[in-house]
């Protein structure tokens, strides 16, 4: 009835668990949960769900969470209750355990089922890429980054793109990570470092004093001795406020054509954090729903195996719009797409600017200044293809 059907010779797998946005970080806490049952909504009213096999996904298992985190971590962060009165003030809270309870990663009713909810949807996406049930596997609720083996950081308390790359590698020789969410996959740069079957590739906003993480520089590419096989293994396109679609689309193009050309991964997991969107609360970026679909769309253009991430994404109506585009990218079927969101879609008034009609494309925000001169472009460029020079697989 909406036009979209199967896509021919391949297939898409959808991984999402409702309960899990039913969270709350706290009132005024940038991430929104909520922002995946708008996302889901709206790929619902396009239709999508015909074309594509839909999981309620599981929780992820002790076990499972454990091929990463450490036991201790995750004893605690099944036991750490929140705070009767939420604290929001960083000073109020002089030791944090494993950097939890603090502004960034707090305390909230049932973190553990989210944060097992939140893996297991990858994990089980990566299962259906390992036996080659799917061609992509999309996990919306997943994509966080910067967790750690022992210690949550930037929203993020348990990696679950890293446990689904470790469960990639038990049947894909060499994985391929790349990174679009504005800030540095720094967890999962960390977790791969010293292995030469993960490359890691990460596009963010670089400034080691005033944005998170602060790490990722031109300069870092993993190890520096080289007999350690992950040597050479990290690539970061470190980048400055207000980059445009087109600079983005060249950099990626140039950076990841030649990755795949010397790395040959086997299979691609890839990070959409919605948070480069033009009018990101958290972000700097001028990204449009256009531009950051294009790296969607030259990955699957590859033919490989892969997985799709969320990620940051801090003006809910933009990550909907993103990750619905997305989805349609997955499923070859952008052109039948209406730009204009459809009528029965709920909430359809959150995507209305002023007195224009709700659209799937145009983004709110007042564009920020760029200031990524053409030639740092070219700069970075020439520095990843010399990286690349010492990796041949
Ligand atoms: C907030 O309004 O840069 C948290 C975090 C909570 C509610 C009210 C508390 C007010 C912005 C951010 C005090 C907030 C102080 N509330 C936050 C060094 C910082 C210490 C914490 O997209 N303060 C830390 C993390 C980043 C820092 C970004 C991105 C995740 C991802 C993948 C993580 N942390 C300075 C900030 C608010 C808040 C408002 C906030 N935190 C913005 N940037 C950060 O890559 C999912
Ligand atoms: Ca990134
Ligand atoms: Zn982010």
């Amino acid at each position: 009835q909406y036009g979209i059907v199967r896509p021919k010779g391949y297939n898409v797998t959808f991984h999402t668990n409702p309960e899990m946005e039913k969270h709350h970080f706290g009132q005024t806490h940038p991430m929104k949960p909520w922002r995946l049952t708008l996302s889901k909504s709206l790929i619902m009213s396009y239709g999508m769900p015909f074309a594509m096999d839909n999981y309620i996904s599981r929780a992820a298992t002790f076990e499972e969470l454990n091929t990463f985190h450490a036991d201790d971590y995750l004893d605690y962060l099944g036991t750490v209750l929140p705070e009767p009165v939420p604290r929001d003030v960083e000073s109020a809270n002089p030791d944090l355990r494993f950097n939890l309870g603090g502004s960034d990663c707090p305390l909230f009713e049932g973190l553990y089922d989210y944060c097992s909810m939140s893996a297991g949807g990858s994990l089980d996406a990566a299962r259906k890429i390992c036996n080659r049930e799917a061609d992509i596997a999309i996990s919306w609720g997943g994509g966080l980054h910067h967790a750690k083996k022992s210690e949550a950081s930037g929203f993020c308390y348990i990696n679950d793109i890293v446990l689904a790359i470790l469960q990639l590698l038990r049947c894909y020789p060499r994985v391929l990570y790349i990174d679009i969410d504005v800030h540095h996959g720094d967890g999962v740069e960390e977790a791969f470092f010293s292995t030469d079957r993960v490359m890691t590739c990460s596009f963010h906003k670089h400034d080691p004093i005033n944005f998170f993480p602060g790490t990722g520089a031109l300069e870092d590419n993993g190890p520096k001795n080289e007999f350690n096989a992950g040597a050479h293994h990290a690539i970061n396109v470190p980048l400055n406020d207000g980059i445009t679609d087109e600079q983005y689309a060249y950099l990626f193009d140039s950076v990841i054509g030649k990755i795949v050309e010397t790395f040959r991964p086997s299979a691609i997991a890839l990070q959409c954090g919605a948070d480069s969107l033009a009018g990101d609360r958290l972000g700097r970026f001028n990204l449009q729903v256009q531009g950051h679909g294009q790296c969607v769309e030259y990955c699957k253009k590859l033919g490989l195996p892969m997985i799709l991430f969320g990620g940051g994404g801090y003006t809910p109506r933009n990550v909907a719009r993103a990750w619905s585009w997305e989805t349609a990218i997955a499923l070859q079927c952008q052109e039948k797409i209406d730009p204009i969101i459809p009528a029965h879609a709920p909430w359809r008034d959150h995507f209305r600017q002023e007195e224009l009609l709700p659209t799937l494309e145009q983004i709110v925000g007042e564009p920020r200044q760029n200031k990524n001169p053409q030639k740092r472009m070219n700069e970075i460029i020439q520095h990843v293809h010399e990286q690349l020079r010492f990796v041949q697989h």
